[in-house]
C-alpha cells in the first residue's frame, strides 16, 4: 500500500461528496466506504450529510498520467466511461440503501433470500426475514414460525363463525368439514346458510344435515340473524355460510344490524392457489369490516407457499385452518406455526 493516501470527504449529498473527492484526488480515486452522518455543531443540528472515505494510489496515479501511450485516446475514453459507471453504481447503491438495507449480506443468507423469493415471499418481507435470521435454514424457519399466528378452532367452538370470501374459494365445503370436527368433539353444531338460491347448496346442506343430525336453516335476509343467534349463542357452535358474490353487502349489513358488534367470529377464506396481488385486492375489499381470522383453502392446488407468509403478515390476522383437498370431512388441518413455516420455505 505504498503511496496510498486515504481521506474522508463530507458533502450534503452523495453527489457533492463525490465531487469533492474528484476535485482533490482526481478521477482515479477509489471509494472505500460511505455513510450517512449528521452535520452541524456537535452533530445535533440535524442536517444529514454524506461522508465518503476515498483513497488514491499516488504512485499509480502519477505513472498513468506520465506514461506515453499509443492508444491514448480510446483508453482515455474507456477510463472516462468506467469512471462514469463507477460513479453511477456508487450513486445507485447510496440511493438504494434505505430501501435495501442488506446490500452486504453473506453468501448463505443470499441463498436463503433466493429460496424465499422462489417460494413467492414478498421481497421486502424476505429482506426483513433474512436480517432477523441466522445463516441457516432452521433459524429462518424459527423466525417465520414466530410470525405465524395460529388461532385454531377454539373460538369457533365457543360461539361460532361466519365464513366470508370471494366465490368458489371453498366456504361451504370448509364449513362442512369444520362441522364434522366440532361434532367429533361432542359439541353441538347448528348451521345457517345465507345462500338460499342455489340448488347445489341446498342439496349439499341437506346431506350434511342428515349426516350430522344437526339443524341447517336457510335464511333470506341477514335481519333474521339476531333472533336466531341470541337464542342459541353459547349452547351450540353456530356456523354461517355465505354466498361469495354478496360478501361486501353481507358484511356491511352485519354492521348495521349488529351496531355494537357481531357476536360470532368473522373468518375470511382465502384460496392459497391464487396469486398475492389478487388475494390482497380481495382482502382490501373486506378488511374494513373487522375480520377476525383467516382460513386458507386449496393447499393441494398451490405450487408454492410464500403467500401463506405474505398474507398472514399483511392481514395481521391469526389463521384458523387450512384445507388440503375437496373431500369432506378429512381434507382439513389446524396447522402449527412450525408446520406453516416449513411450507413457506418449500418443505425444506
Ligand atoms: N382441491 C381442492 N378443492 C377444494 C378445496 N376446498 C374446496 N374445494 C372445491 O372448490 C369448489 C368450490 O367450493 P365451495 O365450497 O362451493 O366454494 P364456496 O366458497 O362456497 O363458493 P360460493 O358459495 O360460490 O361462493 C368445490 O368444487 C370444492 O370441492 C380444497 O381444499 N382443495
Ligand atoms: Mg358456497
Amino acid at each position: 500500500m505504498d503511496g496510498m493516501k486515504i481521506k474522508k470527504f463530507v458533502g450534503q449529498t452523495f453527489k457533492d461528496a463525490m465531487e469533492a473527492v474528484k476535485k482533490e484526488f482526481g478521477p482515479d480515486a477509489i471509494i472505500l466506504s460511505n455513510r450517512q452522518i449528521k452535520s452541524g455543531p456537535f452533530g445535533i443540528l440535524s442536517k444529514s450529510a454524506v461522508e465518503v472515505t476515498a483513497a488514491i494510489d499516488e504512485t499509480q496515479a502519477s505513472t498513468i498520467t506520465h506514461k506515453p501511450s499509443t492508444v491514448n485516446i480510446p483508453s482515455d475514453e474507456i477510463a472516462k466511461e468506467l469512471r462514469g459507471l463507477k460513479d453511477e453504481i456508487g450513486f445507485l447503491k447510496e440511493t438504494l440503501r434505505p430501501i435495501v438495507p442488506s446490500l452486504k449480506i453473506t453468501r448463505e443468507k443470499r441463498g436463503l433470500f433466493n429460496l424465499l423469493i422462489r417460494q413467492g415471499v414478498d421481497t421486502q418481507l424476505a429482506l426483513v426475514l433474512i436480517e432477523r435470521s441466522r445463516d441457516n435454514i432452521d433459524s429462518l424457519k424459527k423466525v417465520i414460525s414466530q410470525d405465524m399466528k395460529i388461532q385454531g378452532l377454539s373460538p369457533i367452538e365457543e360461539r361460532g363463525i361466519i365464513f366470508v370470501g370471494p366465490p368458489g374459494v371453498g366456504k361451504t365445503t370448509t364449513l362442512s368439514k369444520i362441522a364434522h370436527m366440532i361434532q367429533n368433539k361432542k359439541r353441538q353444531v347448528s348451521i345457517i346458510t345465507l345462500d338460499d338460491n342455489r340448488i347445489s347448496t341446498i342439496a349439499h346442506f341437506k346431506e350434511i344435515s342428515a349426516m350430522l343430525k344437526c339443524p341447517v336453516r336457510s335464511i333470506k335476509k341477514i335481519s333474521e340473524l339476531p333472533k336466531i343467534l341470541y337464542k342459541e349463542i353459547g349452547k351450540t357452535s353456530i356456523l354461517i355460510d355465505t354466498p361469495g358474490y354478496e360478501t361486501k353487502e353481507i358484511l356491511g349489513g352485519l354492521e348495521e344490524i349488529f351496531p355494537s358488534g357481531f357476536p360470532l367470529k368473522k373468518c375470511f377464506v382465502m384460496d392459497t392457489s391464487i396469486n398475492e396481488t389478487t388475494s390482497l385486492k380481495l382482502w382490501e375489499d373486506c378488511n374494513k369490516y373487522g375480520i377476525d381470522t383467516i382460513g386458507f383453502t386449496k393447499l393441494d392446488l398451490a405450487t408454492q407457499f410464500g403467500n401463506l407468509y405474505n398474507l398472514s403478515i399483511i392481514t395481521g390476522r391469526p389463521v384458523s385452518f387450512m384445507t388440503t383437498g375437496p373431500y369432506i370431512p378429512f381434507d382439513i388441518k389446524i396447522p402449527s406455526s412450525e408446520f406453516m413455516a416449513g411450507l413457506v420455505v418449500g418443505g425444506v
